[in-house]
């Protein structure tokens, strides 16, 4: 039977990998598309990295989403079945620093990648990454009939390339499907990202080589999950009968502070929580370990997520492996060496 080709933007992030893994494991021929750096950047994938002279499974190419030309290019001549953008500028408070960035990234890139498909051959399926942050302001639960309120350039920036995949499926009849993540976490998530921090950080202050953990706002509630598990949630969409869009999430909902006091109890730290405000801090063997720095709050804030994902668990079969705290222990078992 011939094998199917994928070709990923943002093979080097974290979801990137575990799609890469996923797809591999089911036989198909992948592709991704790496962003020329100064440094190395492909530490999440160097294991499954085949010598390029003679790869026969996955193959890497050179690509940025802010260049149509190549963008064009490398869809013609790979020729996929199944196109994933995964790539982005996918940290939140960033985009409040570089929002022109964010949106030409986000949404031009997305809008690049589409075109190229309609030009191209228009089977080409389409999994666009939207996530949860586009629900923003509206009140939890959130699913494919929660209003969008975005909150911060990257959920606008989102949003725009949310209803670009569903105009050009309805313009142009694209198998374009969007898929609507809550928060997903892993040992190799990215080390600014909220949960790793938290896990890194606890780690480093358990064996004396960090004093203070800096947070922000630990009121914030999220609903996380596993990569592991939402990558096979792009996968199922791709496969489903009809191009759509779904929400996938735990269905469960935490503060960060929560996340903390599950990390620390795992890691068998006691801690102790004192004051108020900016003055908050977690207390360890009578040491501060935890203080709050104005630096790290947004200009606005998405408070509360917690997703519906009944659509895709009826229609995809999709049900989530992990929960919270399998999710927990495996970040701490893979970063505490
Ligand atoms: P990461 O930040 O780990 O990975 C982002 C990827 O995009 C990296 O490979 C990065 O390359 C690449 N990239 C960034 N800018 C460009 C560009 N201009 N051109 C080409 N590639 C670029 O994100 P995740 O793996 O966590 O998330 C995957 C996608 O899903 C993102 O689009 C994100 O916005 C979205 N999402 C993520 C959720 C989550 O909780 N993880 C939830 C919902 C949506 P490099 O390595 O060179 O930086
Ligand atoms: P989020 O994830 O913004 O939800 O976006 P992040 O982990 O950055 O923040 C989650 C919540 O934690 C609060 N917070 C802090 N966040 C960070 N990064 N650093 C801190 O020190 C800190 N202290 C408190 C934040 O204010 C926020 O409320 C992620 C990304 O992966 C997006 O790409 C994706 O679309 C959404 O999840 C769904």
């Amino acid at each position: 039977m011939k094998r199917k080709i994928a070709l990923i933007f943002g093979i080097t992030g974290q979801d990137g990998s575990y799609l890469a893994r996923l797809l591999l494991s089911k036989k198909y021929i992948v592709h991704g598309v790496k962003r020329r750096s100064s440094s190395f950047n492909t530490s999440r994938i160097d294991d499954i990295y085949e010598d390029i002279h003679d790869a026969k499974n996955f193959f890497l190419h050179y690509g940025d989403l802010l260049d149509s030309y190549a963008i064009f290019n490398l869809i013609n001549k790979i020729r996929p079945q199944e196109i994933y953008n995964l790539a982005a500028q996918s940290h939140v408070a960033t985009s409040f620093e570089l929002p022109e960035y964010t949106l030409l990234a986000n949404s031009v890139g997305t809008l690049k990648i589409l075109e190229s498909i309609r030009q191209i051959n228009k089977k080409i399926k389409f999994y666009q990454a939207g996530t949860s942050e586009m629900f923003g302001a509206s009140s939890p639960p959130q699913n494919e009939n929660t209003i969008f309120c975005p909150r911060s350039p990257y959920a606008v920036s989102k949003l725009s390339a949310h209803w670009l995949t569903i105009n050009y499926r309805e313009s142009y009849n694209l198998f374009a499907c969007n898929g609507i993540l809550f928060n997903h976490e892993s040992p190799i998530r990215g080390e600014t990202f909220v949960t790793k921090k938290i896990i890194s950080g606890l780690i480093k202050i358990k064996k004396g080589k960090q004093k203070i953990l800096y947070l922000g706002n630990l009121y914030s509630k999220r609903d996380w999950g596993h990569a592991k598990d939402y990558v096979f949630a792009m996968w199922l969409i791709l496969q489903n009968k009809r191009a759509d869009d779904f929400v996938i999430s735990s269905d469960e909902q935490y503060s960060v502070k929560d996340f903390i006091n599950l990390s620390a109890k795992k890691l068998n730290m006691n801690i102790k929580w004192i004051g108020k405000g900016l003055n908050e801090s977690a207390y360890w063997k009578n040491k501060k370990i935890i203080k709050i720095n104005k630096k790290y709050f947004r200009p606005s804030e998405v408070d509360s997520l917690l997703g519906d994902s009944s659509k895709a668990r009826k229609i995809l079969g999709w049900k989530p492996q992990y929960n919270i705290d399998s999710l927990i222990d495996e970040m701490i078992k893979k970063n505490i060496d």
